[in-house]
């Protein structure tokens, strides 16, 4: 039974990459997703489901929780010293704290529209050294927490992918899979199939019809914590393509598409905009949407195959 911190001071005795500078920030993002945990499980009780009135810079409605755990986030990285930049879903602007140390970037709370029917949401996290706006590639660490029936955090450092599951009684993220590596094909594929005659790529069509074909499960969500986690765990693909509404898709490439592109490929799987490898995207604005194809290689390489000859 070894708990995050421990595992972390390990890890970082053969990976010089992980300084206790880094271990603390992982450690105040895992011990705000315990306080937010604990916030989701008794919204119904404590009158803070439902929506804040209020839209964000993503034009989307606020819930009352998407807030909450925004300021719990953000105030936790605060007080530890060590952060530089800060950049939420929820707010327009970086937060700039210093010159030097480590930059995060978050969706406090991925999925919240599934919060009132008690659906598995989550927070993302991605951690840079120094500025927010460099390629996935350069991610230092990168990670979630979903909130299902446990509550389990998924963490990626380079080279390799832990699983960790919150233990109720200690309060510790305890270690359930070390260097996990995801299945090369799955048979499940996850994407809206509502949009699918608004989807740009014809090749796409005929990739999803393919997958039909060879007798594949549909499996949606609606939030991007759970689609992406049965895709790490079952294998298959996960898409949220370009459509002509969202001509770059819906997902935001800094706190939502690198980080899990960064986790995908760091268990063995592949994470491309359609056009290119996510990690390679070279972010302009705070904000910006990528198309996401992510999952085992099978299936993303399949799916190129298809994007290539439309
Ligand atoms: P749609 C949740 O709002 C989210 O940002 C992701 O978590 C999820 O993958 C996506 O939107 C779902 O979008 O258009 O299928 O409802």
């Amino acid at each position: 039974m070894i708990p995050l911190i421990t595992y972390l001071f390990q890890k970082a005795v053969e990976n010089p990459l992980i300084d206790d500078d880094l271990v603390l920030i992982i450690g105040e993002i895992t011990s705000a997703t315990k306080t937010i945990a604990g916030k989701v499980r008794k919204a119904a009780l404590l009158d803070i489901l439902g929506s804040a009135e209020k839209v964000n810079v993503q034009g989307e409605v606020v819930q009352k929780l998407d807030e909450l755990a925004n300021s719990i986030i953000t105030d936790t990285l605060k007080c530890t010293g060590k952060a530089c930049m800060l950049a939420s879903e929820e707010v327009e602007d970086c937060l700039i704290l210093s010159d030097t140390g480590y930059s995060i970037a978050f969706d406090p709370l991925d999925g919240s529209s599934n919060i009132d029917v008690n659906v598995s949401i989550g927070t993302i996290f991605s951690i840079h050294k120094g500025d927010i706006k460099k390629p996935g590639k350069e991610q230092i660490a990168a990670g979630y927490v979903i909130y299902g029936p446990s509550t389990m955090l998924v963490l990626a450092l380079p080279g390799f992918v832990s699983v960790f599951i919150l233990d109720p009684e200690s309060g510790n993220f305890i270690l359930v899979e070390d260097n996990f590596k995801m299945p090369e094909k799955g048979k499940i594929y996850s994407i809206n199939e509502a949009n699918y005659n608004k989807w740009v790529d014809d090749g796409l069509r005929k990739f999803i019809d393919s997958l039909k074909e060879e007798k594949y499960t549909l499996r949606y969500v609606g939030s991007m914590v759970a689609d992406v986690h049965r895709t790490l765990f079952k294998g298959g693909i996960f898409i949220y393509p370009a459509d002509v509404k969202n001509r770059n898709g819906k997902l935001r490439l800094l706190y939502e598409a690198s980080p899990m592109a960064f986790i995908i490929e760091n268990a063995g799987g592949l994470a491309t905009t359609g056009e290119k490898p996510i990690l390679e995207v070279v972010p302009e604005k705070l904000h910006q949407r990528v198309p996401v194809i992510l999952g085992s290689k099978y299936e993303v390489g399949k799916c190129i195959e298809y994007l290539k000859n439309g």
